[in-house]
């Protein structure tokens, strides 16, 4: 297959069907595949819910057994959901300011410049990784220099080489903010921490449980997410490089082409939902606390919405993906996300013509019957100017 390459691995269910299924630990999923229901499902937040008791559940693979602190605000439900969210949003647009730009375009620009003097650069830990951590800096507001221990967790908080739910690992990150969030109570800075512990919800400060639930969800939620985007667009533009010419000629197509390629990548699969009442989905009978899950990646590849979905069509004009989730529990890190690929896509353009493929390794997820392709496990390759 081309590493630019990535199939609908739900065509024949979404059409046949509008469901798929599959296991999860003994809590089997019913994946909700087309256009029209995921969204009309993501509506309902009260029969199909995030913010149950079972604090990791909607999470496929469930994280119930690894997890115990609720993430902040996509484990919690309307109306408190409304309450958190309105703190939250300020800061999270924050990447549209000019400063936080500028200083994202150094990060970038720094990486690009540094993979040109390689003549093999594994995209994934060297490229994808380093670029995700140093751009969270700007988003929790501390020194660069912390990025150094989050780049050696690897790509993602929960998952090892070993397995897919490392309590181990997960114990890392847990004690890691448990401190942060001690050092900001004794010194309190410009962090997002510091400002966490300064806010009220419903007149009341936010507990540090709390505080704790929005930075596991701000670390974990936008790792192996951003860092399976950065890298799949490279891998994109090493068999376009034509693309990647236009890009650079017109800059204005950028914000088009981030959206398609977040559309076509899909980096989230799916995200679960606990259903509240016997009910019916897609003509399919589903049953109280049982879960569905909604299936972006299907979603965005409905041929009742898309012409031509399984191509990447950079100036696609109407494109309602649904990559960053849909309604209520939309992604909060959508804005930050969007700048990255934003500016690596300006800059790669300005700086980078060809992206040569020295050897590339696909990750892909086992999904019950389905695998999907989702990112890669390595892609080396190199810039040439
Ligand atoms: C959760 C999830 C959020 C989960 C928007 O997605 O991302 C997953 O990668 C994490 O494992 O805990 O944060």
């Amino acid at each position: 297959m081309k590493v630019s390459e990535f199939p609908d691995a739900f065509k024949k269910a979404r059409e046949e069907n509008g469901i798929g299924e599959m296991d999860d630990q003994n809590d089997p999923v019913k994946m909700v595949l087309r256009h029209k229901e995921v969204r009309k499902c993501a509506h309902q937040w009260q029969n199909f819910q995030s913010g149950g008791d079972e604090v990791g559940r909607i999470v496929i693979p469930s994280e119930v057994k690894i997890r115990e602190t609720r993430q902040i605000p996509f484990e919690v439900d309307p109306p408190k959901h409304k309450s958190f969210r309105d703190i939250l949003e300020p800061w999270f647009k924050r990447p549209l300011g000019k400063d936080y730009s500028t200083k994202l375009a150094k990060i970038i620009e720094e990486i690009i410049e540094e993979s040109l003097k390689s003549n093999n650069v594994e995209i994934v830990e060297e490229f994808a990784l380093k670029l995700q951590s140093r751009a969270l800096t700007l988003l929790l507001n501390i020194p660069y220099s912390e990025a150094d221990l989050w780049i050696s967790w690897g790509t993602h908080v929960f998952r090892s080489d070993t397995s897919d739910l490392d309590a181990d690992k997960a114990n890392i990150l847990y004690d890691y903010i448990d401190k942060q969030i001690d050092c900001a109570i004794k010194n309190p800075s410009e962090s997002l921490y510091s400002v966490l512990l300064n806010s009220e919800v419903n007149g009341k400060k936010l507990t540090k449980e709390e505080v704790k639930g929005v930075l596991i969800l701000t670390f974990a939620g936008g790792r192996d997410t951003v860092i399976n985007t950065i890298t799949n667009s490279i891998a994109y533009f090493s068999e376009h490089p034509k693309s990647l010419e236009l890009l650079k000629e017109n800059p204005t197509m950028i914000n088009n082409a981030v959206e398609e390629l977040i559309r076509y990548f899909s980096p989230l699969t799916q995200m679960g939902r606990v259903v509240t009442k016997d009910t019916y989905v897609c003509e399919h009978a589903i049953k109280a606390d049982t879960r569905i899950s909604l299936n972006w990646a299907s979603a965005n590849r409905d041929e009742k919405v898309f012409e031509n979905p399984n191509d990447v069509v950079l100036d696609r004009k109407v494109n309602p993906h649904v990559s960053f989730g849909f309604g209520t529990h939309n992604c909060l890190g959508a804005t930050h996300a969007r700048q990255i690929l934003r500016i690596l896509l300006s800059k790669l353009s300005q700086k980078v013509t060809l992206i040569e493929v020295i050897t590339s390794k696909e990750n892909l997820e086992n999904l019950g019957e389905f695998n999907r392709k989702v990112g890669f496990d390595s892609l080396n390759v190199q810039f040439k100017k």
